[in-house]
């Protein structure tokens, strides 16, 4: 599958501290053990699996208003974009396995760190775009992408722990889908910059298709550049991915969440991937359990040649009878 080729770097990041519910610090380990690594290998890839990233709790770490653990979730996120950073110097295309949406702010500062033109697809059923004063929660993962924008600078008030953090990203290059539970100051932010947004009504409008193509022109109409894919997998509908902190009704379909990374591969383009919130203890059965990890899994294989129509290799012979 040479056209697909990318030597693969990944991450496991068991971060729980950016919201509230225990279990989607056990991800990595659920999804390493759908033996993701071998698959990625089988469909051709040289993949070097760098291993879980050591997260601990920063002591006296007071909440500042209504934001949770700051310096715990600052330093988490300090030590993934280090690691990010090192993967992409290394030449690879970095998968990182969470973890919350909030190691989105590492993920994505790391990898600009070394792609500075890189653009954002963010699939979601949430925009992730509160800023500390307007998220409702005060939990870090609803909140990433605001850290990252430079419009926003100036609404982000100091916080403890993310003193690091710069923003390396402007409101047109990021692009959503999925979107449909939005916070107003959330959707204040996303009309008023004037970001593209392709909620489930757009997805119900135009089809999957169109939305695609429509990202894609939008993020690549002056030339090629880096894609950090930060896939969410409660933008799946919960019929398919129930294990997940935040679960929300009307969301992708199996096909249409395949569809999204099948096309970020077909750009040739994608140079990071976050696949985050996935939730084993959230899973009432098995089944769900099983359901949601095999969606993440999935979706990384889509995102790397796994091709729904089939394949195969270029020197294939048909055995004469
Ligand atoms: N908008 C809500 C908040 O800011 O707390 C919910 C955010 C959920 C974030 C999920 C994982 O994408
Ligand atoms: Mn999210
Ligand atoms: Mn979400």
């Amino acid at each position: 599958q040479s056209r697909f080729y990318h030597p693969i770097g990944i991450v496991g990041a068991p971060f729980a501290r950016g919201q509230r519910k225990d279990g989607v610090e056990k991800g990595p380990d659920y999804i390493r053990r759908a033996r993701l690594v071998a698959k990625l290998g089988a469909q051709g890839h040289q993949v070097k699996d760098y291993g879980d990233l050591k997260f601990e709790d920063v002591p006296n770490d007071e909440p500042l208003g209504r934001v949770k653990m700051p310096k715990t979730v600052g330093s988490a996120n300090k030590q993934l974009a280090d690691a990010v950073k090192t993967v992409k110097k290394n030449g690879q295309t970095c998968v990182v396995l969470g973890g919350d949406h909030s190691l989105a702010i590492g993920s994505i500062y790391g990898h600009a760190a070394a792609r500075p033109d890189l653009c954002v697809v963010w699939v979601d059923a949430h925009a992730d775009i509160n800023t500390p004063l307007t998220s409702p929660t005060g939990n870090f993962h609803g909140q990433p992408v605001s850290y990252l924008l430079r419009e926003l600078h100036s609404k982000i008030p100091v916080i403890p722990g993310f003193s690091w953090i710069k923003p390396c990203l402007s409101a047109q290059d990021i692009v959503y889908i999925g979107l449909r539970d939005l916070d107003p100051g959330e959707h204040y932010i996303i009309k008023h910059l004037g970001i593209k947004a392709f909620s489930m009504t757009e997805v119900d409008r135009l089809g999957i298709g169109r939305v695609m193509e429509e990202a894609c022109d939008h993020l690549l109409s002056k030339g090629k550049r880096p894609i950090h894919l930060s896939y969410d997998i409660d933008a799946i509908d919960p019929s398919v991915s129930p294990a997940t902190g935040t679960p929300v009704k009307g969301g992708l379909t199996y096909r249409e969440s395949v569809y999204v990374a099948e096309e970020i591969c077909r750009t040739g383009l994608l140079s990071a991937l976050d696949v985050v919130e996935v939730n084993p203890d959230r899973g009432k059965t098995e089944e769900e359990v099983s359901s949601t990890v095999s969606a993440a899994v999935d979706v990384v294989l889509s995102c790397f040649g796994q091709l729904r129509e089939g394949f195969h290799p270029s020197n294939y012979q048909l055995p004469e009878p």
